[in-house]
């Protein structure tokens, strides 16, 4: 197996956009030298904004542990069945909450995270050979290299493509979430037939036999705060001879809104830091990029 990325990033971009996803916050602008908790920025003054539906305490969110009235979690440690360790290594707690291990994002509290903390996700690459109507693969142009192609989900939330990802469930395995989230978003097997269900079950089971990690760590998501941050496990399932996955027809469910085999190059454009877990997939078949 190839060694999936480095976990310690040292910049983020995508979560000091200017406004906080949702719920229409101004972030406190922090410049790329600004990120850094080494480097002083005495006017630094973030909102401390979690949203409402977090703070209606459904089952995936944490009480306010800056409230003395609940118990110190187990931070940088298995929780019970929460998973808080950081796939960066020890992350620090100040003022008796998690730090970002990159930096600065310009909000604290959590915004629409439940976790304080690492949360997270796991995100399954689906890919196939692009071929031509003869079942020949198609090559690209200059590179001459052969091009591969990766089932991308619209997400329901910025109308941005993404990889069909999603949350890891507390105590649930990564494997699971990964089968979980792809036949939910890219196949709708919530709301297909029972016999429809079977053929998916079957098609997606023999697939996710055989994956490769091509990244483990840190997420630039629009909805990191200085507390609370995505963390995923980006794994690789690829159809080679495109006779499993990649001739079921795909239909988009539950937060997707489209979903589409979309070529892998250089200029594709996609949520979060996506763009560096299909680049190293590209990188890791050889395919154009
Ligand atoms: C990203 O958010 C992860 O890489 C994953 O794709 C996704 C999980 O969040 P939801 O899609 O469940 O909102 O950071």
């Amino acid at each position: 197996m190839m060694s999936s990325v480095a976990a310690k990033p040292c910049m983020h971009v995508k979560c000091r956009a200017p406004m906080y996803p949702r719920d229409n916050i101004s972030r406190f602008p922090v410049s790329d030298e600004q990120v850094s908790w080494s480097k002083a920025y005495p006017e630094y003054n973030p909102p401390d904004h979690t949203s409402p539906s977090v703070l209606a305490k459904p089952v995936w969110a944490d009480p306010d542990f800056r409230d003395p009235a609940f118990p110190q979690p187990k931070w940088n440690d298995l929780d019970g069945k929460i998973n808080r360790k950081s796939h960066s290594g020890p992350y620090e707690i100040i003022d008796k909450v998690p730090r970002n291990p990159v930096g600065r994002t310009g909000v604290c509290g959590r915004g629409c995270l439940g976790r304080w903390g690492p949360n997270h996700a796991a995100d399954p690459i689906v890919t196939r050979w692009k071929r031509d109507c003869r079942g020949n693969q198609v090559k690209e142009g200059i590179s001459g290299k052969p091009i591969l192609q990766f089932v991308a989900i619209q997400r329901r939330d910025s109308g941005e493509w993404a990889i069909p990802g999603g949350m890891v469930d507390a105590g649930e395995a990564v494997s699971v979430t990964l089968k979980r989230e792809f036949g939910e978003e890219a196949m709708n097997s919530i709301e297909a037939r029972e016999d429809e269900k079977v053929e998916i079950e079957e098609a997606i089971q023999d697939l996710f036999q055989n994956g490769k990690e091509v990244y483990r760590g840190y997420v630039d998501d629009p909805r990191n705060t200085d507390n609370a941050w995505m963390e995923t496990v980006a794994f690789n399932f690829h159809d080679e001879t495109g006779r499993s996955v990649g001739r079921i027809a795909l239909n988009a469910g539950d937060d997707a809104v489209g979903v589409r085999w979309t070529d892998l190059s250089s200029s594709v454009k996609l949520f979060a830091s996506h763009e560096l877990f299909v680049k190293q997939t590209a990188m890791l078949h050889n395919s154009h990029w």
